[in-house]
């Protein structure tokens, strides 16, 4: 950034821009557009050989989602689900051109100026992606180099011969071009219809070019490179298999979701503006902090290890009731207790922390994790290799303990730790240092607001109390009595269970609610309470019209 900043830099430039201060305001404002689209798309394509998150818009965003507080974060979740990420970068993007626009009316006046904002953007990039964890000096390239290129496309548009053949009369060095205030008026009311053609097709093509170019090579470069190695891998065969699903576990009702979330349908919920791509050739698993024996696993070894696999319901803390924020998979992967066994942990280690590729990191019981449940490190999600957005090639699954504080996704580092010590990312934002899934229940059908002709209406959806297990399901109409459910087969006590009850519709208004009991005889509470800090409660319920 001192770079660009420097009197040296700016001092020879400053008579030039003197000179052609002629170029309309407006298309000052194109050129920094185009000078900052080519910045981004130079800094996308650095960061190709840098990593995804030291590209400024990421890295900016990513910082955005770190500082952003707990509630705004909801809410953006709330609103945008998963294209929140989306909306982030997008949203920075529009800010950026903003910003880009506003260097280039002032470039047009000062070209140093015009600088000294480029400067100011090259270092919140780099900045952003000095900061982001596990980020190294050359973290700073892409943001640097941008902001370099970007001044020489500014300072091209702007005293170049398209920002010339713009200012007005053909020839800068006479006289008059001296004095521009008398130039000015005519020539940016009345700009040549050639000259402004041109320039706008160069503004379009250092635009295009820089978004092919940076977004391009990124797509060819590294999506191509995990993605085919995770096309080649072979997964071994569990030493002990899932337990075939029993039939009927799966009742065919229209409307209600499958026992078994295809992975294309799995929610997906994380903090990374950029899916980390982890090379499982290149792939570590440390076991480090207060164990024994420190290990240090490669994919191959955790592979050589003998695996489980098992059908489990995994579930978001930020689910709301009735929210979709939960799905089933078959996971396959390598028990977690005896890999720790093996490490040994310290008296007092009572937090394992799981720690990603992208620095996020979560906690959970060591207690939960030794006690024999199928706590695994999940290589494998429906018969494929994890999907790169969940996690490949190695995540947590544990069953009965919400996602944020156990599933840890493109995990790097599992640290034997204290809770007394350590607090994971949720937690100093408002969050439950213990997360263990709260009895919940769902009416997937009839959805809410639909109107059904009286008669048979089958009400069905789906019940969870990871790794305790669903004993019953109740259904009550608007006041009535709670009525017991038909439950469908069970799979375990870590998946949820589907259930369907048939309602003799009569016409009129009706809210149809539920609840479930554990298998230890708990009843689901009534009382509603919102996600934070540690889960939603209450009652799902739906109202419906019958005719
Ligand atoms: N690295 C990483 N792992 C993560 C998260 C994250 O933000 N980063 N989010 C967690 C949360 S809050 C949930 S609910 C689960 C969701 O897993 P899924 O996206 O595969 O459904 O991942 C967990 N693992
Ligand atoms: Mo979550």
């Amino acid at each position: 950034m001192g770079v660009m900043s420097g009197p040296d830099a700016t001092g020879p430039v400053a008579t030039t821009a003197g000179r052609s201060g002629g170029v309309p305001a407006g298309y000052g404002a194109l050129a920094g557009v185009a000078a900052a689209a080519v910045a981004v798309g130079v800094a996308e394509a650095v960061a190709v050989l840098t990593g995804s998150r030291s590209a400024p818009l990421v890295a900016v965003g990513g910082v955005v989602v770190d500082l952003a507080p707990a509630p705004l974060k909801q809410f953006a979740v709330d609103v945008f689900y998963v294209y929140d990420k989306i909306a982030l970068l997008v949203g920075t993007a529009v800010l950026l051109a903003g910003f880009a626009a506003l260097v280039g009316l002032v470039a047009v006046r000062s070209l140093p100026l015009g600088y000294a904002g480029i400067a100011v953007f090259g270092a919140v990039g780099v900045a952003a992606a000095l900061t982001r964890p596990g980020a190294g000096p050359v973290a700073a390239l892409p943001s640097l180099l941008g902001a370099v290129l970007a001044a020489g496309v500014l300072r091209w548009f702007v005293t170049g011969p398209l920002g010339r053949a713009l200012a007005g009369p053909m020839d800068p060095a006479d006289d008059a071009g001296q004095e521009s205030g008398a130039v000015l008026p005519s020539a940016t009311a009345h700009p040549d219809a050639y000259a402004r053609r041109r320039f706008l097709t160069g503004v379009g093509l250092a635009v295009g070019g820089a978004t092919v170019g940076g977004y391009g090579g990124r797509w060819l470069s590294t999506r191509r490179g995990v993605s085919d190695a995770r096309a080649a891998i072979r997964l071994p065969a569990p030493a002990s298999p899932a337990a075939p699903l029993p039939a009927g576990v799966d009742p065919a009702v229209p409307g209600l979701s499958s026992f078994v979330t295809p992975n294309r349908d799995f929610y997906r919920i994380d903090t990374a503006l950029v899916v980390p791509r982890v090379d499982p050739d290149g792939w570590r698993l440390q076991i480090t902090g207060r164990v024994r024996h420190p290990l240090t696993l490669s994919y191959a070894d955790l592979l050589a290890r003998p695996m489980i696999e098992r059908h489990i319901t995994l579930a978001c803390v930020s689910n709301e009731v009735g929210g979709d924020l939960i799905g089933t998979a078959r996971w396959l992967g390598v028990p977690l207790g005896p890999l720790l066994a093996e490490a040994g942990p310290l008296d007092g280690a009572d937090q394992v922390v799981g720690r990603s590729a992208d620095g996020w990191t979560c906690g959970s019981p060591t207690a939960v994790l030794t006690d024999g449940r199928d706590a695994m490190l999940a290589v494998g999600m429906n018969g494929e290799p994890l999907p790169l957005a969940h996690g490949f090639p190695v995540r947590v699954v544990v069953p009965g303990l919400y996602g944020y504080v156990s599933a840890c996704k493109w995990l790097v580092e599992l640290e034997l730790t204290s809770f007394a010590d350590f607090d994971a990312y949720w937690v100093p934002r408002g969050w439950s240092a213990r997360g263990p899934i709260k009895t919940q229940s769902r009416i997937d059908t009839p959805r809410a607001g639909r109107t059904l002709p009286a008669g048979e209406v089958v009400v069905a959806g789906v019940a969870w109390a990871q790794h305790v297990g669903i004993r019953q399901v109740e259904v009550r109409v608007d006041d009535g009595d709670w009525q017991p459910a038909t439950l469908a087969a069970t799979a375990s006590t870590d998946t949820w269970v589907q259930w369907s009850w048939r309602w003799p519709a009569t016409p009129g208004e009706h809210t149809l609610r539920v609840r479930a009991t554990d298998a230890s005889g708990a009843v689901q509470t009534g009382q509603a309470r919102p996600v934070d800090p540690d889960g939603a409660t209450g009652w799902h319920t739906v109202r419906v019209t019958v005719t």
